[in-house]
């Protein structure tokens, strides 16, 4: 018997070769940059392309969903930065607190509207680590074995958040509680629930979906969704 959690990673795999998802324009232009992300402009719409908007918020991971009561949690930031931490519920608890409010997008097209979140910002741990000069990604892994990599210059970002709560409300263990990343730039496969480590390296080194066939770089708003 297969396990659940098989079948699911068997189907995105396979929406990765069918590349599914994607517009007809995409499809055409491979990936275009029809929007660039980083000049606001009127015309953008909030929904980026291929997308659809949902009511509530759907949950998604591997189906492996981590029990962790708040005395057993830690969060370990290590690799190329001058102040390598080990943060308890405490610890982290006591870092300056930051609430914001964006857009998530998952990358089989749903998306939700202005999710309220509450949590340290990227900013304050940057400040609090210290990347050495020649730390250029950030590896995380998961309490559930999950593990998804991002640019440091993608994460030095006023809206990228380790969060606790979502909307108003301890974020919950199927969300990813007791702490998650969000960074809302990018399609969500790249904000790991439960997260349990950040390893800050020089050289690339992909994750759980990008070695499964999804893009390195997951930009919804050029559609950047397979690789
Ligand atoms: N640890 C972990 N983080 C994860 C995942 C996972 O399987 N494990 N799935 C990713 C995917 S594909 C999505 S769409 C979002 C979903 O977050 P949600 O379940 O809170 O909606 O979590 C991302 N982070
Ligand atoms: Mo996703």
């Amino acid at each position: 018997m297969t396990d659940p959690k098989d079948k699911l990673v068997q189907k995105k795999e396979e929406w990765a070769r069918e590349r599914r998802g994607l517009t007809p324009q995409a499809r055409e232009e491979g990936v275009s940059v029809r929007h660039n992300p980083n000049v606001p402009s009127p015309e953008k719409p909030r929904l980026p392309p291929g997308q659809h908007l949902v009511k509530g918020f759907p949950v998604l991971d591997l189906g492996n969903q981590p029990e962790l009561p708040l005395e057993r949690w830690s969060l370990d930031i290590h690799g190329l930065v001058e102040n390598p931490v080990t943060w308890d519920w405490q610890d982290f608890m006591a870092q300056p607190q930051n609430s914001l409010v964006s857009d998530f997008h998952c990358v089989t097209t749903w998306s939700t509207f202005g999710n309220r979140w509450e949590g340290v910002s990227f900013k304050h741990l940057l400040e609090v680590v210290r990347p050495k000069p020649e730390a250029k990604y950030v590896l995380f892994t998961s309490y559930d074995g999950y593990s998804t990599n991002v640019p440091l210059s993608v994460l030095n970002d006023d809206d990228v958040l380790i969060a606790h709560r979502w909307n108003a409300q301890p974020l919950t263990r199927e969300h990813g509680g007791p702490a998650r990343m969000v960074i809302p730039k990018r399609y969500a496969w790249k904000s790991a629930k439960w997260v349990k480590e950040m390893v800050f390296l020089a050289e690339d080194r992909p994750g759980f979906w990008e070695v499964r066939g999804y893009s390195n770089t997951a930009d919804p708003w050029t559609e950047d969704r397979y690789s």
